[in-house]
């Protein structure tokens, strides 16, 4: 069980998350030896005893570093396209805007727990250990042993390792040990927002009961309602919501003051009446859900010389407005599985790893706090409206030169921090070049596009 200390290339990976077992994968298929210690149990086993449904979104980041561990084709096929977002307005009234030029480009609803039970089975397929119900409590460094514990049995063993990936989510126990043994900070700025999730179950007739292939938003100034498609014809709804009240004047619903079910409805019916009508079981969900907390965190390092390195959540969790943070996990993977190949030394493959990857996670951290405020107050506005089709227009007039924002981070692999620069460049030229406009019919096109030609240099994707 314990696995033996060699001079082989062996790595020993903390948590088989999403990022977990995509890595392992991609090590063990490279040919190093990989033991992974997960605390929860195999979630190809719960079977029935699983959760409910919960699905993410995947993009074209995601998509890439899947294919890398041919896992791609497999979760494709149980995916459901969403072409852009069904705005659902106050009065009742929707409208589709899209994400890109067509449908392919378009983002994808994928089952969480099917998609960790794919990538598992790959992970052991290349040969990778994955070891259940086994947690991480602690590191010594100096000593290279890590101390797991079987939780069935209430045991702890020390393990040796060569090197340390900690892939243990937003709460890392890895990176409570890094900080305990060397000074490092870690900065959580949680939001005063949390969410909730519910259900909008299939039809009487067994499909869906709203537009699949959509993400849907119910903007309304200060929260929202989202909801994403899944295979079995549900939708899972998330209520975005401040935890507290905001001390704001007149109206400020907040999770506090809803603590009674009853309560939630009341509210529902008010503000959100055309998704209540679709959820019969909004109190059971209301009662059943815990609140989630949502933050951001930054640490001003995440590798321990050639000892041990953090990905993922554990690394940089982010809020989740802009679907990213698996996306952003899977391709954290990718770039470590190369540097590991490319460097003989841990020190300096972990260092190169988080030079690369550091900038780019902060400015989608950065990116995703922006874009709440886009999703639950400005996708509804006639401003923001002109404002996006100025975009489609400037992408159509200079392919490659102008690229929306959300095209960029969604459909494209520039990294994160290219895209954010380049966004702020051309929120600027939208801004400048709709100020009085209340359509696109008398825009100044030579000026816009000197504008575009003189500030924008043309950009490629990555290969
Ligand atoms: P996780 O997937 O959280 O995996 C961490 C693993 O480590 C877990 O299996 C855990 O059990 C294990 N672990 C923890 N502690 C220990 C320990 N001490 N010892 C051993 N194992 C341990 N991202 C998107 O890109 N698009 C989306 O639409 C999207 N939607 C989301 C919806 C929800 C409800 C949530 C909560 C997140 C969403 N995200 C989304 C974010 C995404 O889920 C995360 O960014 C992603 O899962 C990070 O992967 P990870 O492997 O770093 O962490
Ligand atoms: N995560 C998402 C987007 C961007 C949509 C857009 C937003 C739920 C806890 Cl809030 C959110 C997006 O700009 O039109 N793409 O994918 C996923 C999102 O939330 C997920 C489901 C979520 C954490 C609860």
């Amino acid at each position: 069980m314990t696995p033996t200390r060699d001079d082989g290339r062996h790595i020993t990976i903390i948590g088989a998350g999403l990022a977990g077992a995509l890595l392992a994968t991609l090590l063990a298929r490279r040919g190093w030896r990989v033991d992974v210690y997960e605390k929860r149990g195999d979630p190809r086993r719960l079977g029935f005893e699983r959760g409910r449904s919960i699905n993410l979104a995947l993009a074209a980041r995601g998509r890439h570093a899947l294919a890398q561990a041919d896992a791609e084709d497999a979760v494709m096929a149980r995916a459901v396209m969403m072409r852009g977002r069904m705005v659902h307005a106050a009065d009742g009234r929707q409208q589709l805007q899209r994400y890109g030029r067509d449908d392919s480009e378009v983002i994808w609803s994928v089952h969480r727990d099917d998609l960790n039970a794919t990538l598992l089975g790959l992970a052991g397929d290349a040969g990778a250990v994955v070891h259940f119900e086994h947690a991480l409590d602690g590191v010594d460094f100096d000593a290279r042993i890590a101390r797991i514990r079987r939780l069935r049995e209430d045991v702890v063993d020390e393990v040796p390792f060569q090197a340390l990936v900690g892939a243990d989510g937003a709460g890392s126990a890895l990176r409570q040990a890094m900080a305990a043994h060397t000074k490092m900070d870690v900065r959580a700025d949680m939001l005063d927002h949390g969410y909730r999730e519910l259900e909008i179950p299939p039809g009487a007739d067994g499909g869906f009961r709203i537009e699949p292939n959509a993400l849907h938003i119910w903007p309304r100034g200060h929260y929202m309602c989202i909801a994403l498609p899944n295979v079995e014809k549900t939708f899972t709804v998330t209520l975005f919501l401040p935890n507290q009240p905001t001390g704001m004047a007149g109206d400020d619903p907040n999770f506090a003051a809803l603590a009674d079910p009853a309560d939630a409805r009341a509210f529902f019916a008010r503000d959100f009446a055309d998704a209540l009508a679709l959820m019969p079981t909004l109190e059971a969900d209301w009662a059943a859900n815990p609140v989630g907390l949502l933050g951001t965190l930054t640490l001003d390092r995440w590798h321990l010389d050639g000892c041990a390195v953090l990905l993922g959540d554990a690394a940089h969790a982010m809020v989740p407005f802009h679907g990213q943070g698996m996306n952003c996990a899977f391709e954290d993977c990718v770039a470590l599985a190369r540097r590991l190949d490319g460097d003989a030394d841990l020190a300096a493959a972990f260092a190169a790893f988080e030079a690369e990857r550091r900038p780019n996670a902060e400015a989608i951290q950065r990116m995703a706090l922006d874009n709440y405020i886009e999703m639950r107050d400005r996708v509804d506005d006639p401003h923001f409206v002109l404002q996006r089709a100025l975009e489609q227009r400037l992408e159509a007039r200079h392919p490659g030169r102008f690229v929306p924002h959300y095209s960029m981070v969604s459909f494209m692999r520039v990294p994160y921090a290219v895209a954010l620069a380049r966004s702020e460049v051309q929120r600027a030229i939208l801004v400048a070049a709709t100020a009085g406009h209340g359509s696109l019919d008398d825009i100044d096109w030579a000026a816009v596009d000197a504008q575009v030609l003189a500030r924008l240099e043309p950009m490629e994707d990555a290969a």
